[in-house]
């Protein structure tokens, strides 16, 4: 090997088995090698925990609840991992005092939950079920008497089934029913309800779910319908902003955002042009994929379709009324991230941004698609907020391991502690370098149904037996509660290894 490649390889912590990403460890934590900043946290940070209502609640047909894409979909044979439905799920629906008693213990500020959109609508619009507002009026009212603050996610995925036949997303009048659903919402819950997220995920629901087909209702659309229906979502989005700022109690106080799949990246070192790689990377469209981010937050956040993705999709855009653009953008409070990874980009050999792809073997979490990455939740926040200009909040953020209870009768997952500890000190060099972060809800309070891959993968501070729905606290729940009693300060402990250095070699 010649001296100078030699000497580029130490510096990119590229050993002769590979990228040992010790080189990004560098990069991703200089000047905190060790030790995350103390007191970054600002004093009114949101600790918090999420859920999501199809894969906590079950009673999917109870009170008069209507079914949804996914109670039909997961009926589908070989749709769902051993053919787990979300039926009975975490039985919150029965056992929601149970689960806030849970947060209220581990002194969770904030709590992210969605509504199921066919528990309070039947049919997706006209008649409102009393039964459904009724549960979530007295998960509010349990929240309150507990001082933990609601952050309502209108849309997590659960639509209508009635309205999928009407042509769901691909019916123009889809934003329409949208906004009659948040309408519904605002007027039933906004004296409770601060905190709103229009859309979870769209890159989900309209990619995995329309273009994709792993997810509901399951459809392989093409090009122009994969891109009218995420269109149609957006507008519908904005629709939803306009009623929250018309028909909440204290408009004032309300805030709305709107909660991304983060496809983030990071540079493989701290040099300047791997930075400008990875940056340029994080907002590309260079395939017609749905794991991208400026397609589906341009358009809400700027007024416009990103033009290397306009080029990608060519002929195949849809047609829409010119106006459509100004009225997807809507001034939003703040922009919810969703992040769980990071690709590593430097500047290739022709300019290019460059993947790096990961070293054989390097640390995964139970679900496939997650390395290990921390750098993820420092130069996603960062990153994003360059864009876009808005304070963010980390609505999900979390890891799937392999729990079991052990001999003791205790839940031990120390690869979610290490892991949680890892990026939540990531975080805070964001914090700590002026990104505006106001809140991180750690996905999930509960084991609980995991899409397509059904009750395989937990992601659960709270571990649950699900033949008897016993929620036993894991390990991490004690530690994630010592982090939120001391606003972060715990997270400065000196650790051995930089923070994000997650592999043995240097
Ligand atoms: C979130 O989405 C969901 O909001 C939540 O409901 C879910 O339970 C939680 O995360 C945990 O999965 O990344 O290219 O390999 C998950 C985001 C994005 C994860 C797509 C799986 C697979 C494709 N998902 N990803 S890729």
């Amino acid at each position: 090997m010649a001296k100078d490649e030699l000497s580029r390889r130490a510096m990119l912590g590229i050993s002769a088995g590979g990228v040992a990403l010790a080189g990004m460890a560098r990069a991703a934590s200089r000047g905190s090698a060790g030790k995350a900043g103390a007191g970054t946290f600002p004093k009114d940070f949101v600790w918090g925990v999420a859920t999501a209502s199809y894969q906590v609640e079950g009673a999917a047909s109870e009170d008069g609840k209507g079914p949804s894409v996914w109670d039909v979909f997961c009926k589908k044979k070989g749709a769902i991992f051993d053919g787990n439905t979300g039926d009975v799920a975490c039985d919150h629906y029965h056992r929601y005092k149970e689960d806030i008693a849970l947060m209220k213990t581990l002194g969770a500020k904030g709590y992210r939950f969605s509504i199921s959109w066919p528990r309070v609508l039947p049919n997706g619009i006209g008649a409102s079920n009393p039964k459904g507002l009724d549960f979530y009026s007295r998960v509010l009212d349990e929240l309150g008497k507990h001082g933990i603050e609601p952050l309502c996610t209108v849309f997590h995925w659960d639509y209508p089934q009635a309205l999928y036949k009407k042509g769901g997303w691909l019916n123009r009048d889809s934003a329409d029913w949208f906004a009659e659903y948040t309408s519904l919402l605002a007027d039933k819950f906004s004296d409770r309800i601060k905190s709103w997220v229009t859309l979870n995920e769209p890159q989900c629901f309209i990619g995995q779910g329309l273009l994709d087909g792993t997810h509901a209702p399951g459809d392989k659309l093409n090009a122009t319908g994969y891109l009218t229906a995420a269109h149609n979502a957006m507008r519908g989005h904005a629709k939803a902003v306009q009623v929250l700022r018309a028909r909440a109690k204290d408009a004032k106080s309300t805030k709305v955002g709107y909660a991304l799949s983060a496809q983030v990246t990071q540079p493989a070192t701290d040099r300047p042009e791997d930075v400008e790689a990875a940056r340029a990377a994080i907002f590309a469209v260079g395939n017609r994929s749905e794991w991208n981010n400026a397609w589906f937050a341009d358009p809400v956040l700027l007024g416009k379709y990103p033009e290397d993705g306009v080029a990608v999709f060519g002929k195949d855009m849809p047609k829409f009324k010119p106006t459509d653009l100004d009225e997807m953008k809507q001034p939003l409070d703040y922009l919810g991230l969703n992040i769980y990874k990071a690709e590593t980009y430097k500047r290739g050999a022709d300019g290019k941004p460059e993947q790096v792809p990961l070293p054989p073997g390097y640390p995964r979490a139970g679900s496939d698609w997650q390395p290990i990455t921390p750098g993820c939740m420092y130069w996603g926040p960062r990153f994003f907020s360059e864009r876009y200009k808005l304070p963010l909040a980390i609505t999900e953020n979390g890891l799937a391991t392999r729990d079991q209870v052990f001999l003791d009768g205790k839940v031990h997952d120390p690869q979610r502690i290490d892991f949680m500890h890892r990026y939540l000190a990531e975080l805070s060099r964001a914090i700590k370098d002026g990104v505006p972060v106001t809140g991180y809800y750690t996905w999930s309070l509960l084991d609980n149904f995991e899409w397509a891959d059904g009750y395989k993968q937990r992601f659960g501070l709270v571990y649950v037996d699900y033949e008897n729905q016993k929620r036993v606290p894991k390990d991490s729940f004690d530690w994630y509660k010592k982090v939120i009693a001391s606003n972060g300060r715990t997270l400065s402990e000196r650790s051995a290894l930089p923070i994000t250095q997650v592999t043995p070699s240097t």
